[in-house]
C-alpha cells in the first residue's frame, strides 16, 4: 500500500481506500460482502452479532422516508456461534480489513461475542452501543457515560484487536460519550448510528413501523453526522470514522473535512449499488489531485481552522 495516496491507516488497520460497509445494510453472507469489496469498498462491517439468536421485529421493518430510510429491524441475526462459521468463510475470500459489528444485554455478553469472534479471525470490532430501539441494548448502554465505559473496558481485556465503538446521536452530549468511550480504550470510533424517528400512515391512521418507531438514515441525517464528527474532533484524540447519509464523494470529502479518517456507507447502497464505494473514492482522488494534496490524511479534520 505503500505509495498510494488513498490508503489510510485506522487503529492499526491498513485500508486501500477510506470507504468502508456500514453495519446492517447488508447480511452476512461471503457472497454479498464479496460483491461490496468488488465495488470497491477499502473494509466491512457486519451486521450486528450477539450471543443467541434473534429474529428481529415483524413486517413492516423498513419504511420510506423524505431522503432517507426509517428502520426497525429489532437486531435479527444467527447468534455468534452459527455466524462463526461465517466469519472463517468471510476470511478465506476477502481481500480488505473484516469487522465484527456486536451487541450484547450486558457487559459479560459483549466480551464473550467479542472474543468468539476475535478467535474465528475478525481483524477489528464495532461495538453497538447506539442501536435506537432494542430495549437493555443498543443506546440504552451508549447514553450513559458509566455503563459505557465498563462495556469498552471488558471488551478490551477480552480481545487484542482493535475496538470500535458507534456512538448514537441520540444523546445530549456527544462528546462526553465519546471521551467516555476513548477513556475506557476505544480505538477508534464510529459516528453516527440512526436518528430516532417514525412515520405514520394517514389511511391507516397507525405508526407504519411494527416497533413503531425506528431508526432514521440516509441523506437526510448527514447534517447531524457531520456536526456529531466535527464536535468529537475537537474533544478526544482517537480516529473518527464518519456515517450517516454518505453518498457521493463530495460527502465523504465533507466528513474528512470534519475529522474523519475514514467513512462508512450504507443506505446510499440500495440507491447506488455496490459500485457507490468505487465511484466516492475516484471522486476523492480527482479532488486530491485539484487541491494539490499529497495524500486523503492531508485534509482530515482541515476545517478545524476556523
Ligand atoms: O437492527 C436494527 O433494527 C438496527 C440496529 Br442493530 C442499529 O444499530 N441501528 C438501526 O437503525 N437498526
Amino acid at each position: 500500500m505503500k505509495g498510494n495516496h488513498l490508503a489510510v491507516s485506522l487503529a492499526g488497520l491498513k485500508l486501500a481506500n477510506p470507504t468502508m460497509l456500514a453495519s446492517g445494510i447488508l447480511g452476512y453472507s461471503a457472497e454479498t460482502l464479496e460483491n461490496i469489496v468488488e465495488g470497491g469498498a477499502g473494509a466491512v462491517v457486519t451486521k450486528s452479532v450477539g450471543l443467541k439468536p434473534r429474529v428481529g421485529y415483524a413486517n413492516p421493518t423498513v419504511v420510506q422516508a423524505e431522503c432517507g430510510l426509517i428502520n426497525a429491524m429489532g437486531l435479527p441475526n444467527p447468534g455468534i456461534d452459527e455466524f462463526v462459521k461465517e466469519i472463517h468463510r468471510l476470511k478465506k475470500v476477502l481481500s480488505v480489513p473484516l469487522i465484527v459489528s456486536v451487541y450484547g444485554f450486558s457487559e459479560e455478553e459483549y466480551a464473550k461475542v467479542s472474543k468468539k469472534a476475535v478467535d474465528a479471525g475478525a481483524d477489528a470490532l464495532e461495538l453497538n452501543v447506539s442501536c435506537p430501539h432494542v430495549k437493555e441494548t443498543g443506546s440504552e448502554i451508549g447514553q450513559d457515560p458509566a455503563v459505557l465505559s465498563k462495556v469498552v473496558r471488558k471488551v478490551k481485556s477480552a480481545v487484542d484487536k482493535p475496538v470500535f465503538v458507534k456512538l448514537s446521536p441520540n444523546v445530549t452530549s456527544i462528546t462526553e460519550i465519546a471521551k467516555a468511550a476513548a477513556k475506557a480504550g476505544a480505538d477508534a470510533l464510529t459516528a453516527i448510528n440512526t436518528v430516532k424517528a417514525m412515520a405514520i400512515d394517514t389511511e391507516t391512521t397507525l405508526p407504519i413501523l411494527s416497533n413503531k418507531t425506528g431508526g432514521l438514515s440516509g441523506a437526510a441525517i448527514k447534517p447531524i453526522a457531520v456536526r456529531c464528527v466535527y464536535e468529537i474532533y475537537e474533544s478526544v484524540k482517537v480516529p473518527i470514522i464518519g456515517c450517516g447519509g454518505v453518498t457521493t464523494w463530495q460527502d465523504a470529502v465533507e466528513f474528512m473535512l470534519a475529522g474523519a479518517t475514514a467513512v462508512q456507507i450504507g443506505t446510499a447502497i440500495a440507491t447506488e449499488g455496490a459500485c457507490v464505494f468505487g465511484e466516492i473514492t475516484r471522486g476523492i482522488e480527482a479532488y486530491l489531485k485539484k487541491k494539490g494534496f499529497r495524500s486523503v490524511n492531508d485534509f482530515v479534520g482541515l476545517s478545524h481552522r476556523r
